[in-house]
């Protein structure tokens, strides 16, 4: 039953490819963990495309292109995230519309509500090169930064390289999810584990499961999901392509402007990737031609850690 009056974006199908019980999984624990799902093919295409992002292939502010005689590991040696590098990379915008990816998507995102068609859209993407020596990401749950209205949003989180708990795997706390708390955050106090963001607390870390996997597999998260990264303690790249989503029926209050009111607030730099966006009528904002970019020098360590690409 579709009671509305506006005409809907156009439909966009999609595969269904995880079971039922991988779904419950999900709503259960507020992650899920798909392996194999990005072939070594796709990989490389991601992993040559971040070294055209970092030497300035699309030109855009927040990239000053690296000097040609640079090598691959120099240009990506500073860099510990870029955000939003869908706004410039036709590249990453495929990845972000990957009909698999948004397939699993369409099964999830928002399948705790009791009525969901399947629609959902992307507002986000982060590069994580994280060389070894660089610093992880403190306790936090994403819908701390970009909140949806129903707890739809959630991270689709694409490894390129293995991630273990050497190189700075994620950590979950399964289920913290469930209730749609917010947790309080504070300063960390340790600038040698974590990046300069903040750190929620006020739970039980020893919950603390490590989320382990090979490059190719995806990690599905909840925006309520309590989650953190650590250092890079290993000698190879940590590097992860993360998309952000939520239910294309919920509006996006993020970035609230001056005057404006929670309430209707919707941010519309975003893509459909699957079902029918019920806000197609207001149309879509054109991204910006930039990107920021996440320098987190791990300091003296760097230049004498041996690194591989
Ligand atoms: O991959 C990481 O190190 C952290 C990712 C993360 O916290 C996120 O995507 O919200």
């Amino acid at each position: 039953m579709n009671l509305t009056l506006e005409p809907p974006g156009p439909a966009i199908e999609v595969p269904k490819p995880i079971r039922d019980d991988q779904v419950h999984f999900f709503i259960e624990q507020g992650y899920l963990v798909v392996p194999d799902l990005i072939p070594e093919a796709e990989q490389a295409e991601l992993k040559t495309d971040l070294i055209d992002i970092a030497r300035g292939k699309y030109p855009c502010e927040g990239i000053t292109p690296a000097s040609s005689d640079a090598t691959d590991e120099a240009v990506l040696r500073q860099i510990l995230c870029i955000h939003q590098p869908h706004f410039i990379s036709p590249v990453i915008e495929k990845y972000v519309r990957h009909p698999l990816i948004c397939g699993i998507l369409s099964q999830i995102t928002a399948a705790h509500l009791p009525f969901w068609d399947g629609s959902v859209k992307c507002m986000q993407s982060m590069y994580f090169v994280k060389p070894p020596g660089f610093q992880g990401q403190a306790w936090h749950q994403d819908e701390i930064y970009i909140p949806s209205r129903d707890r739809s949003l959630i991270g689709a989180w694409i490894a390129l390289d293995d991630a273990t708990i050497e190189n700075g795997c994620l950590w979950v706390i399964p289920g913290s999810h469930r209730m749609g708390y917010l947790y309080r955050q504070r300063e960390h106090g340790n600038p040698d584990e974590f990046d300069f963001a903040p750190e929620s607390y006020g739970f039980d870390e020893s919950l603390e499961v490590p989320v382990e996997v090979k490059a190719g597999t995806l990690v599905f998260f909840n925006g309520y999901l309590l989650h953190r990264s650590r250092k890079n303690r290993g000698n190879i790249y940590r590097r992860v392509l993360v998309n952000h989503y939520c239910n294309a029926w919920s509006l996006l209050p993020w970035s609230i402007k001056e005057g404006e009111r929670v309430a209707n607030a919707d941010r519309r730099c975003v893509i459909p990737v699957s079902g029918a966006d019920p806000y197609a009528w207001k149309g879509y904002d054109t991204p910006p031609r930039s990107v920021w970019l996440r320098n987190c020098k791990a300091g003296d360590e760097l230049k004498t850690t041996t690194q591989k690409v």
